[in-house]
């Protein structure tokens, strides 16, 4: 019998138990684009929005494990990477990608945590630009992200601008360098370099907002919005309204 398989955005990334972050808060924002999610966890982390203590990393036999079956059971239309602590599970997500018949991911570099602890190995980060950053559809690096990538410094507009061509020239489809850590700046500027189409999003800033986990809400809502059959440009733009309006509703919270 052959069952009705609803559409479903897939993210494989690491696991928060404050869900402030990773795929609870992937799962969250697929759910609120009308997609149901599954997921496979990297690894477990312990931690508060403020530290990270230690992880639990998957090894690729376990991460393989959780992802097989889904391929069967689920009607995947998107999906998204996050946090990809060694090279052993980048290695088995990038096989994932070139075997599985899925469309390409939104990915996530995830390097340190927002308290600013290292969440991926340092060969990890060889093995991802390798295998991993050319299957992407785009990838989502913050400033310094992007300044690893490129071994570039970032301080201005034209800096990103030449960071996301030269990750675009490691074998990214298209790059997205979000700006809000670029503190001279009066707005948060967001550059989208989509196969040298460069397209430069503005909004205003929103001080003292809780960024935790905000990285992975906006690459899980691109997700979602490319899944539910927008363009990568109206994906990011439709992203970016609904991280601010988390962001605006982190500081109602903070206030009660
Ligand atoms: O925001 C980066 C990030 C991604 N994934 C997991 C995390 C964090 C930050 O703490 O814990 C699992």
């Amino acid at each position: 019998m052959s069952a009705y398989k609803p559409r479903t955005a897939l993210t494989i990334a690491g696991f928060d138990p404050s869900g402030g972050a990773g795929v609870l808060a992937d799962a969250r924002t697929f759910t609120a684009f009308g997609l149901e999610a599954v997921a496979a966890i990297t690894s477990i982390t312990f931690q508060t929005p403020e530290k990270v203590f230690g992880a639990l990393h998957q090894t690729a036999e376990t991460l393989c494990a959780q992802l097989e079956p889904l391929l069967e059971s689920s009607n995947i239309v998107s999906s998204k990477t996050g946090m990809l602590p060694t090279k052993e599970i980048v290695l088995a997500v990038s096989r994932f990608f070139r075997d599985a018949d899925l469309p390409a991911p939104v990915i996530d570099p995830v390097i340190n945590s927002s308290s600013g602890d290292a969440l991926m190995e340092t060969e990890a980060l060889t093995a991802f630009v390798e295998n991993l950053l050319p299957l992407g559809r785009v990838i989502t690096p913050n400033i310094s992200e992007a300044e690893t990538l490129s071994r570039n410094t970032i301080s201005t507009e034209a800096d990103m601008r030449t960071a996301a061509a030269k990750i675009r020239a490691l074998g990214a489809r298209a790059v997205l360098i979000k700006g809000g850590h670029l503190e001279e700046q009066t707005e948060a500027i967001d550059v989208l370099d989509d196969q040298g189409q460069v397209t430069v999003f503005r909004a205003s800033r929103i001080p003292g907002a809780v960024l935790h986990g905000s990285g992975c809400v906006l690459s899980a809502a691109i997700a979602a919005c490319l899944g539910n059959g927008m363009s990568l440009e109206q994906s990011v733009s439709e992203a970016k309204k609904f991280v601010l309006e988390a962001l605006r509703n982190s500081l109602l919270e903070y206030r009660l």
